[in-house]
């Protein structure tokens, strides 16, 4: 594979979007072949499910629904468009990935982590991002941020204490991947996070010789 799988990740409200912009007009800026997308969504497919998981009236969706949609999204969205620009050679900047399910549905809803990495595997085929960036805030400020701008999706609606299992599972993955996961404080302002989440995407570039 010749391109760079990079994904940014993080509870509600923690700045993903905002970073990603940033990051995607710095490395096009340069030269590089940048391909910016999301989770859940991606593809038209993808992102008709995303409109399911995210609808506050489906408050009948059982875990393990949410789980397989997830999954189902994911699945779409690493073959008809990660899969092909990385054999384009582009660097992927994705919004969320793999570390999400693990964290809302493994940290937040419970389900065991063994059976997630199974159904990762069968989603992505394999594939797992170079790089991940996450954006590390408390839940209280993640969640003021997304308050008032626009209604609550299904998942924000979440209690605190969802949203606390969440950023603490994100902690546990970074723990456990120090190498791919690298932490960036996200309370701090956004010129701040844009230079350090800056650095550390240039400096892998540089030291995979991309
Ligand atoms: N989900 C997703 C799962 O449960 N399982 C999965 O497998 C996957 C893939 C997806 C939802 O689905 C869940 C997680 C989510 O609940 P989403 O659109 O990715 O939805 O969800 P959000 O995280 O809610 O995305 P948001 O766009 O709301 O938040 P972002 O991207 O983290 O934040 P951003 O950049 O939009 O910023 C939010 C606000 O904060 C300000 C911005 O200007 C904006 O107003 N801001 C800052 N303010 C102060 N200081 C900073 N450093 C700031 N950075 C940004």
């Amino acid at each position: 594979m010749k391109g760079v799988f990079i994904t940014i990740e993080g509870v509600e409200g923690c700045g993903k979007t905002t970073q990603l912009r940033h990051l995607s007009r710095h490395l096009a800026e340069r030269g590089h072949p940048v391909e910016t997308t999301r989770e859940p969504g991606g593809t038209p497919i993808a992102e008709a499910v995303r409109v399911l998981l995210l609808d506050p009236a489906h408050t009948a969706m059982t875990p393990t629904t949410e789980l397989l949609l997830y999954e189902a999204a994911r699945a779409q969205h690493v073959s008809e468009r990660i899969r092909p620009a990385l054999e384009g050679g582009r660097v992927v900047l994705c919004d969320r990935f793999v570390d999400s399910t693990t964290a809302y549905q493994g940290g937040g809803r419970g389900m065991a982590w063994e059976t997630l990495n199974e159904l990762h595997a069968i989603a992505t085929q394999g594939l797992w991002p170079h790089l991940t960036i996450l954006l590390d805030v408390s839940v209280e400020e993640g969640l003021q941020r997304v308050q008032g701008g626009r209604p609550r999706d299904r998942i924000e609606e979440e209690s605190l204490a969802f949203h606390e299992r969440v950023r603490q599972a994100f902690l546990r993955i970074a723990s456990q991947e120090p190498e791919r996961v690298r932490v960036v404080e996200g309370h701090l302002p956004v010129e701040s996070v844009r230079e350090r989440v800056t650095t550390l995407v240039e400096e892998f570039l540089r030291s995979h010789e991309f």
